[in-house]
This record gives structure tokens, sequence and C-alpha cells, in this order.
């Protein structure tokens, strides 16, 4: 998704600004020039840069807190996406790096139910999606105070998630405006529930400001992919498929598919709280397309939620 929802917003915030100019009293030159300037301001949503590349992040040390818009662009070779997690509060950056590396020594033995200890001191709290080399995503949220963590979950060639080799960013969220900038308008919405997407839109090509809201009970996300050359089912036979038990390979062949699977990253949300809402810009073109939650559910033996319902295929014509 190259194009940015910028100027939309600029408009957006330029047509507020032009509603509160006609409803605000106006007393002439009596106005200071910083109380009129307060109205605007108070109506940016601003922008927070991150960079992605083999394997770091680049994000201001601080953020405001409130609405912010995330805008995420990946100048690297591989796939980047930045789970976004909020400490718990007390737990510093010290003790989640030391959770965390725990985490990881655990996962040849316990597998992926090893990042579980990691959710037992930070929150998961949404960010950009899956990203591909040279391309960029934007996620609107609404950030609370606090210590922040980024983490790319995804793989390297050998298999290795990027956060194994170092892909961890942090960040403090700072407390937000006394004025909150309006929500985006959103042209579309849909549900994270337990376990579907509920009353997915009618997606259509080009730019969608999409509402994304967790009515749900357990964090989940909304990974958009593209398939490439692959049927949905097809797609949905291979992710599903139990994975290989801690420290052993996949079974050698014959394989449904080698190599990276034949998708293509195309945009969504990290995986967020219930009752939380937040909002992503799709960019869609014509082809087949599946919307999947990798997050595992604890209450069903780890089963990610993708095999629970949280699977749906759709195309764009
Ligand atoms: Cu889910």
């Amino acid at each position: 998704m190259k194009t940015s929802v910028l100027a939309l917003v600029i408009v957006v915030v330029g047509v507020i600004g032009v509603a509160l100019f006609l409803v605000l009293p106006r007393q002439g030159a009596t106005i200071p020039t910083e109380e009129a300037k307060i109205p605007t301001e108070a109506a940016t949503i601003p922008t927070i840069n991150i960079g992605a590349t083999e394997y770091s992040f680049t994000i201001p040390e601080t953020v405001p807190g409130g609405l912010v818009k995330l805008n995420f662009v990946n100048n690297g070779q591989e796939d980047h996406h930045a789970q976004m997690l909020r400490l718990n509060g007390g737990v510093t950056f010290e003790q989640f790096q030391r959770t965390f590396e725990e985490a990881m020594q655990a996962v040849p033995v316990e597998g992926d139910a090893a990042f579980f200890r990691i959710e037992e001191i930070a929150a998961l709290a949404g960010g950009p999606p899956p990203t591909s080399p040279g391309n960029a995503n934007e996620v609107i949220q609404n950030l609370e105070p606090g210590n922040y963590v980024l983490l790319c979950f995804l793989e390297d060639p050998e298999g290795i998630p990027h956060m194994a080799k170092g892909m961890i960013g942090q960040f403090i969220v700072t407390p937000g405006p006394a004025v909150m900038p309006s929500p985006p308008g959103a042209q579309a919405t849909v549900e994270l529930g337990d376990f579907a997407f509920v009353n997915v839109p009618d997606f259509a090509a080009g730019k969608t400001i999409l509402q994304v809201t967790n009515s749900g009970s357990q964090p989940h996300e909304m990974i958009v992919l593209r398939l490439k050359g692959i049927s949905a089912d097809q797609l949905f036979e291979i992710l599903s498929a139990p994975p290989p038990p801690p420290g052993e390979a996949p079974p050698p062949g014959p394989p449904p598919f080698e190599g990276p699977l034949p998708v293509e990253s195309a945009g969504g949300i990290q995986a967020f709280m219930p009752g939380e809402t937040a909002w992503t810009t799709l960019d869609l073109s014509q082809g087949e397309y599946v919307i999947v939650c990798f997050i595992s559910s604890p209450l069903h033996d780890n089963a990610p939620h993708l095999t629970l319902g949280m699977f749906h295929a759709f195309t764009i014509n």
C-alpha cells in the first residue's frame, strides 16, 4: 500500500477546521492568536513514522497518547510487521527483555506456548501488519500511556523469527492531548469475534479506511493476504496443519508447497485486546484474498484462531 490517507486526513481536518470556524463565535481581532489556533491543532491526528529493515525498527523514543496514525515503512528486503505490546504497569523494558529471552529459549521445548509468558507481563496492542519490501501501511490507534515494545514475528528464510535476531523496538507513550482529535471517517467496518470475522463488508478495489473492532473476549488480529496461484482452501489446509513437535523439523515431502507460502501481504492490523477499536487503510486491487487471525487460543489447546473460524476468503473483481 504505497499511497497514504494523508491527503484525505488533510481534507477531513480541513473540513473540521472550517466547521469549527463557522460554529465558533467570532469576536474579531480581540481573540488572541494562541486561543484561535487550539481547535485546529486538537483536530489533527499526529503521524508517527516507524521504519523496518533487517533486523531492527526505527521509532521515536516517545509517542503522544490518544489517537495516532502509525505510518509503517518497510525499507528492508524481507516482509516485516510491528506487533505492539503495552507492558503492564510497573514492568520495565529490562524485565520485558529478560522474560522475552526466557520465552525464546523455551520455544524448542514448549513450542509457541512459550510466548504466553510474555502475555503475563504485557498486553497485545495492535500495530502495523505484514508489509512487503518497499511498501508502507497505515493504522490509526488510540494509545494509552505506558511502556511499549514492537516485535516482528515474521521469519527469515531459515525459519528464525526476526525478533530472535534482534527485531525488537521500544517506545514510551506519554499522556495524550486534553482535546482528542476526532476519529477518522471510516468507509467500512468489521468486527473481530470469538472466532469469526463478523459483518465483513464487500471489499472494493482501491483505498478503504476500515474500522476494526474487537468484539470478542480474546485478542484478535486481521491479516489480509493476497493469494498467488493457490486457492483459499489449499491455503487453509497448509495453515491449519498441526505444527511439528517443538524442536523437530517439518516432515519431508511430498510438499503441499515448498519454500515461502504463495501469498502476498495486503494489509490489516496486528492483534489487539477485546473492546478496542482501531483503523487500517486497505488498498486492494483485483484478485483473490483471505483474512486470517493467526493468534492461538489457550482455551483450545493453543489452536490458531484461523482453524476455529477466523479465516475468510473474498474476491475483488
Ligand atoms: Cu483471533
